[in-house]
């Protein structure tokens, strides 16, 4: 089987991308190393790496040849960096699905699983999240996943082509760049601690949210690849659970056996107080659940940086 990974050297992309390996899969990655970086692909002959734009057809069509499966991550996954530019969001976010789904048409692919996430919620107040609620996307990012996902189930609906769209919600592990201010809160944390910095806490910290470790985000891909009734589906991958940021904090300096004296600063604006899955459609449609977690998942983190 061969295997196309959009956003290969990045953060999602690289961790299916080794997994795919370890079963023996043969794996394309197309990526235009905007964010992702050549040290996340691993040296063997059984990836091949096409530089290049999800926003470019032509290049998708290329990447698309002969391909049986497709788990399409690549995006401009900063919310900040679409409300800045709009139209590359477009480009990249909404268009650059729409070139992976109609070259996949083209070249008969048996499946597309779309990166899609928990952004497409917005700030309603209804907790937990379940995909048939009401939903109010609030930037240029979750517009375009939004209309992505639409654009998956309509041409599951219209030409048949298999389609799975995963709404991620707060992923973390190894690889999660730290580096801008709208990094994943986890990798931030962990990094100012191992360089001895005060960690800030935006608002009062006992705002919460559903982390989910990329461990288990990559097995609910590969049973997304497979199951059968998920086709046509948007399905949250999350663990349904919640923790505050204080919370957070807390667990890391303990594994980390570091005391911590966090630095509050005013809320961000646009923040959303509450964030948690309800993961029964995962459960129902992928037979899929994390088995990491969260702690786990932390310490699973440290280990490796
Ligand atoms: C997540 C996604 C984002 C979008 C959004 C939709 C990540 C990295 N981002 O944003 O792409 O889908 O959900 O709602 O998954 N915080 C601190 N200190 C820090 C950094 C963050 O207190 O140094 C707080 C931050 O204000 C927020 C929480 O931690 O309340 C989580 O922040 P985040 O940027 O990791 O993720 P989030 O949920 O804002």
């Amino acid at each position: 089987m061969l295997y196309l990974v959009t956003g290969g050297a990045g953060f999602i992309g690289s961790h299916i991308t080794d997994r795919l390996l370890a079963d023996g899969h043969s794996v394309r990655i197309l990526d235009n190393f905007s964010t992702g970086k050549r040290e996340n692909i691993p040296d063997s002959a059984a990836v091949e790496v096409i530089e290049g734009d999800v926003g470019d057809y032509d290049t998708v069509c290329t990447a698309m040849k002969q391909v049986d499966i497709v788990f399409h991550e690549a995006a401009i996954a900063s919310v900040p960096e679409t409300v800045g530019n709009p139209l590359a969001s477009e480009r990249v976010n909404y268009r650059g699905t729409v070139n992976i789904l109609e070259a996949a048409r083209q070249a008969d692919v048996k499946r597309v699983m779309f990166a899609c996430s928990a952004a497409v919620y917005g700030d309603l107040p209804e907790l937990p999240k379940r995909e048939d609620m009401h939903i109010k996307p609030l930037s240029p990012y979750s517009v375009d996943k939004l209309a992505s996902e639409h654009a998956c189930q309509m041409y599951f609906l219209l030409y048949g082509l298999e389609t799975v769209s995963l709404r991620y919600f707060n992923v973390f592990g190894p690889r999660q760049d730290p580096s801008s201010p709208y990094s994943g809160v986890i990798s931030i944390f962990s990094d100012q601690l191992s360089h001895g910095k005060q960690p800030t806490i935006y608002g009062d910290g006992e705002q919460t949210r559903d982390f989910v470790y990329v461990a288990d985000v990559v097995e609910a891909n590969i049973s997304a690849a497979a199951a059968p009734a998920a086709a046509g589906k948007a399905i949250n991958i999350a663990t349904g659970s919640k923790l505050s940021i204080n919370d957070l904090l807390k667990t890391i300096c303990n594994i980390k056996g570091q005391p911590f004296e966090p630095n509050y600063k005013p809320g961000r604006q646009g923040d959303i107080k509450h964030s948690r899955a309800d993961i029964s459609a995962a459960r129902e449609y992928l037979d899929w659940q994390p088995v990491v977690g969260f702690e786990a998942g932390l310490r699973e983190l440290f280990e490796q940086s």
